[in-house]
């Protein structure tokens, strides 16, 4: 920490707002943050930061902040003490254990548990544990565990591609400009910069697709099929690599029979994608090496061929060699936190997990949490038992998770509900306690997320500044476990105690962190790993062919799913519904529901848009700005009109997030990845006529 001759003090630490977590020196006088800048030592951001970057003092100064605890008093929410927030809540907790047993208590927790400390989700299940509800949720249920489960499944465990070494990249249902932005920023032009080759599989124009090679634009929910008809390019033409594929997978000779099902002409009439771009991105993919395929954090996992969309292109990344390669698919080692799950100590296994075992654990690697889709209905019909009371953390559930309106009666049916957040948002509106969370900006924590980015880098965040009564997080969890009286299992000190602990078997401690402010590599990224112990699957080799989903009654081969609700699969619902729906494509401005009340941000972006094609407004008698009405199934929505070329005809493109348009009135929380559980976001049907 320095402090300069005007008295401001300059705080290193790590962005929060975005899976890139930028390195930032936060400039602080007397005690608020008045600037930012991008720490140009960091390797994530190289000194850059993004527009929600930029807008961190405004967000951490924001006079709309939560402040203090409070709770509701009938219509209006009442000031009250942490000493008073915590003992209503020790109470509850208890009551609710004795009188329902401990399993009809949940916790819900937010992508910010994602990006913050990973000890911190750790510490909160513990807690969990102890107290005796198997019952702990978060975003993953829609996100990101589907693709690492898949990714285990097929290749052992989770990889990364090489952006900056690759010589041709394919960005399948990712727009890095939007959702990552150091990989638009540097990492891809790095590549390109060498000659690489890139390939945009998307049914919107992405500013990459400006620069691509070959641009695919699919039908939303029809992925596996694309990627099934290039692997029968790839096979007929010999274009695999056959020497990796003798000695590294099982089940070759079953995908190359399958695959003959799925010609460029058939695909093209399953996709919308034309047959000779397909056979031009599978001789392009298969003779570029090394190639990588940057695939959506969620996008092709929101569908109910999410596991059979990641495992199809791990397939296609194996089968032609570019598996554990520099410039291809890269296993760098993850940060290993001393593991605290206590659970023989909780009541059965969670919510969901009876149907969708791997989402709580796969191959030995354990999740250990339920799958959050099946809630509303569990406790809107209480069975198999009632949901009495939940605490939520870091997640906006009525804007954020799929189906609003059902969520919305879910949560108003409980007893009790405590929502822990940094502004009143519309789940907290619904809550009987209020408490007032940190911003990163007020947290000190070690962060090592950069992994997902393919860096093995860990940094500590550093408090710059007190927000009234604001808490981290963790720092609740903690003191609430002190008040249940779960000491024997939180002998910490303090949250930075526990960190120091949990971080023992990595070999860097809290203080490794101080002395370097901008982080610290903790390992290399080694190429051709399994050469050493075989691929950690049972096989010991990449499973094509998965014995593991076999024995499940799934898929062993990726094959095409078509989505339950398409022209294809529902066509009556097609009638009455006849656009393509796909949501949540990302913008630089927000992060999900957050940010809209910050100005800058906000005239950057004032309004909720749905996207549409010249031809699919015209069919509608819609024109750009018009106001508009999309509806689906489950509700209606109104928002503004984009009428552009950048989309395909017949699809319909809608960010999530808006309070004033909220898309996921429209969605359906059903599971719809058979194996994984995840809901189909990305992939249902809508009309749209003028309001
Ligand atoms: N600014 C910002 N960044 C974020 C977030 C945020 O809210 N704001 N959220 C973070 C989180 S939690 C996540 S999970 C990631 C999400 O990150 P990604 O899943 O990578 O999402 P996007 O980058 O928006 O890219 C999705 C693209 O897929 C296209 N698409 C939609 N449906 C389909 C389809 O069926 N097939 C294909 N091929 N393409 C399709 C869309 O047009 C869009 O361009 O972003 C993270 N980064
Ligand atoms: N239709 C549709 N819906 C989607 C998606 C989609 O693509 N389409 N994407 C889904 C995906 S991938 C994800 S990950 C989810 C994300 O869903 P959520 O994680 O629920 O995201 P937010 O709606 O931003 O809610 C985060 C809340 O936490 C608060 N907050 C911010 N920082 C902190 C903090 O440090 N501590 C605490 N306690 N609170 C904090 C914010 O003010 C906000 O109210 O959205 C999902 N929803
Ligand atoms: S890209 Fe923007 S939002 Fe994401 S971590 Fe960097 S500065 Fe923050
Ligand atoms: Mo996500």
């Amino acid at each position: 920490m320095a402090e300069t001759l005007s008295g401001t003090k300059v705080v290193p630490s790590a962005c929060q707002l975005c899976i890139a977590c930028c390195g930032i020196n936060l400039h602080v006088q007397e005690g608020r943050v008045v600037k930012v800048e991008g720490m140009k030592e960091h390797p994530m951001n190289r000194g850059r930061l993004c527009p929600k970057g930029n807008a961190i003092p405004d967000l951490v100064n924001h006079p709309d902040r939560l402040q203090y605890p409070m709770k509701r008093q009938g219509s209006s929410w009442q000031r009250i003490t942490w000493d008073e927030a915590m003992d209503t809540i020790v109470a509850k907790l208890q009551e609710t254990k004795r009188d329902y047993g401990a399993k009809s208590v949940a916790v819900c927790l937010g992508m910010v548990f994602l990006t913050q400390a990973r000890a911190n989700i750790e510490l909160i299940r513990r807690f969990t544990d102890v107290y005796g509800t198997p019952n702990v949720f978060s975003v993953d249920s829609m996100c990101f565990r589907l693709r690492l489960l898949s990714y285990i499944l097929t290749l052992g465990r989770w990889a990364v591609s090489d952006l900056p070494n690759s010589r041709c990249i394919i960005a399948w249902g990712h727009n890095p400009d939007a959702s990552s932005p150091p990989r638009a920023w540097w990492m891809i032009p790095e590549a390109v910069k060498n000659g690489a080759k890139v390939i945009v599989i998307d049914p919107r124009r992405i500013p990459l697709a400006r620069k691509a090679d070959i641009h695919a634009r699919p039908r939303p929910g029809s992925d596996t099929a694309l990627a099934l008809g290039m692997m029968n390019v790839i096979i007929a033409e010999g274009l695999h690599d056959k020497d990796f594929v003798d000695r590294w997978t099982v089940g070759f000779d079953k995908l190359a029979e399958m695959v003959k099902e799925y010609p460029p002409s058939a695909v093209e009439k399953i996709t919308w994608v034309p047959a000779q771009t397909i056979v031009d991105m599978a001789r392009l993919f298969a003779t570029t090496k090394p190639a990588c395929i940057i695939q959506g954090w969620d996008t092709l996992d929101q569908k109910n061929s999410g596991v059979n969309n990641a495992r199809a292109i791990a397939i296609l990344l194996a089968i032609t060699g570019n598996f554990d390669v520099a410039g291809g698919l890269t296993t760098p080692p993850p940060f290993h936190l001393r593991p605290i799950r206590l659970l023989d100590k909780t009541d059965g296994m969670p919510l969901g997990i009876d149907r969708f075992p791997l989402h709580y654990s796969v191959l030995g690697r354990l999740f250990g949490e339920g799958q959050g889709m099946v809630l509303p209905e569990v406790m809107l019909k209480s069975e198999p038992y009632p949901v009495k009371a939940m605490i939520v953390a870091g997640s906006n559930l009525l804007m954020s998770w799929p189906n609003s309106r059902k969520m919305e009666a879910a949560l108003k049916k409980l007893d009790f509900l405590v929502v822990m957040d940094q502004f009143m948002g519309e789940t907290a509106k619904l809550a009987d306690i209020v408490l007032p969370a940190a911003t990163f900006a007020e947290r000190t924590e070690p962060n090592d997320i950069y992994v997902s980015m393919g860096i093995p880098w860990v940094q500590m965040r550093q408090k710059a500044v007190q927000v009234g009564e604001c808490w981290p997080d963790i720092k609740f969890w903690l003191e609430l476990a002190n008040r249940m009286g779960y000491q024997e299992f939180f002998p910490w000190k303090n949250e930075i105690d526990a960190y120091d602990d949990l971080m023992q078997s990595t070999g860097i401690s809290v203080k490794n962190l101080r002395d370097n402010p901008a982080g610290m590599y903790y390992g290399s990224v080694g190429y051709r790993n399994y050469e050493a112990h075989g691929v950690r699957t049972p096989s010991g080799k990449v499973e094509i062919y998965s014995e593991t989903l076999a024995k499940m009654g799934q898929d062993p081969l990726p094959v095409h799913r078509e989505p339950a609700e398409s022209p294809v699969s529902s066509p009556e619902l097609a009638a009455r519904y006849p656009l393509v729906l796909t949501t949540g494509a990302r913008v630089i401005e927000y992060v999900h529901s957050q940010l809209r009340q910050v100005e800058r941000l906000r005239r950057l972006r004032p309004d909720p848009e749905a996207e549409m094609h010249p031809e699919t407004a015209a069919r509608y008698g819609i024109r750009d700005k018009d106001r508009i009405k999309v509806e689906s199934q489950r509700g209606s929505i109104q928002l503004l009109a984009r009428v552009t070329e950048d989309i395909i005809p017949g699809v319909v493109s809608v960010a999530h997030g808006w309070h004033e348009a909220n898309v996921n009135i429209l969605t359906d929380e059903t599971p719809a990845d058979p194996v994984g559980g995840n809901p189909a976001l990305k992939a249902l049907l809508c009309r749209v006529e003028k309001a």
